[in-house]
């Protein structure tokens, strides 16, 4: 049974989920949700994903929801032989790498969408100024995690990066990285090369960015 991918292109998570099947070389029957047109709280939907959000996958009769669970759970179960490198297998090491997800999960991506419900909720063109000293302070984080390793939480790309670089693109929409974090710099510009970015992450960052600058433009003019 082929897997099922409930998605909108626009949104993070969603790309950390495409990137991962790129590199998987899996393919997935595409369900498009259109989350601002309340797609995800239609019975239906929320009958299989209660938290309203995309990205949903389903496999057969699995159904997972967050992005961190089913990135994790694709390699564990696709990736096992060819990329276990992506989520490795001993304790510590992915210790690290879920830590990173969570502070993904707990800390990015919240940010991320503080500044979204700013432009389409309350009338702002970006982010506030405590919103971007929030986001400033976890580039600071990230800039931490990478004056140890190549990648953020590795020598090696792992699931973290992949998680991290769908959020961290979006937030450099209004936040751009600068040399003020030369090693988050140098990590995006290696992400920015790979082909899975290109292929998974640009194509619904350039949409999300198309998107939120026309909400701001229409409103001003
Ligand atoms: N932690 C979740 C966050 C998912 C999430 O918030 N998705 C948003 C789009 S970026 C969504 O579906 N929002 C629609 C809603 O909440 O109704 C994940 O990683 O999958």
């Amino acid at each position: 049974m082929p897997l099922v991918l409930h998605k909108i292109d626009g949104s993070p998570p969603v790309r950390a989920v495409l990137m991962t099947l790129d590199i998987l070389g899996l393919e997935a029957n595409m369900i498009e949700v259109n989350t601002l047109a309340g797609e995800t709280r239609t019975p239906e939907f929320l009958a299989k994903n209660p938290m309203h959000t995309v990205p949903l996958l389903e496999d057969g009769d699995f159904i997972l929801s967050d992005s961190h669970a089913i990135i994790t759970y694709l390699v564990s179960k696709y990736g096992a032989d060819k990329r276990a490198d992506l989520y490795a297998n001993g304790h510590n090491a992915r210790a690290t790498i879920d830590q990173r997800l969570y502070f993904d999960a707990s800390i990015l991506f919240v940010r991320f969408r503080e500044v979204v419900i700013n432009i389409l909720r309350d009338g702002g063109n970006g982010p506030t100024p405590q919103q971007a000293a929030d986001i400033e302070e976890a580039y600071g984080i990230l800039e931490k995690y990478l004056e140890s390793n190549l990648f953020v939480a590795h020598d090696r790309l792992t699931l973290a990066d992949i998680s991290i670089v769908a959020t961290v693109s979006t937030l450099d929409i209004w936040m751009p990285v600068t040399d003020k974090f030369p090693k988050l710099l140098d990590w995006f510009a290696r992400m920015k090369e790979t082909e899975f970015y290109q292929r998974a992450n640009e194509p619904g960052l350039q949409q999300i960015k198309g998107f939120l600058q026309m909400k701001i433009d229409s409103r001003s003019s």
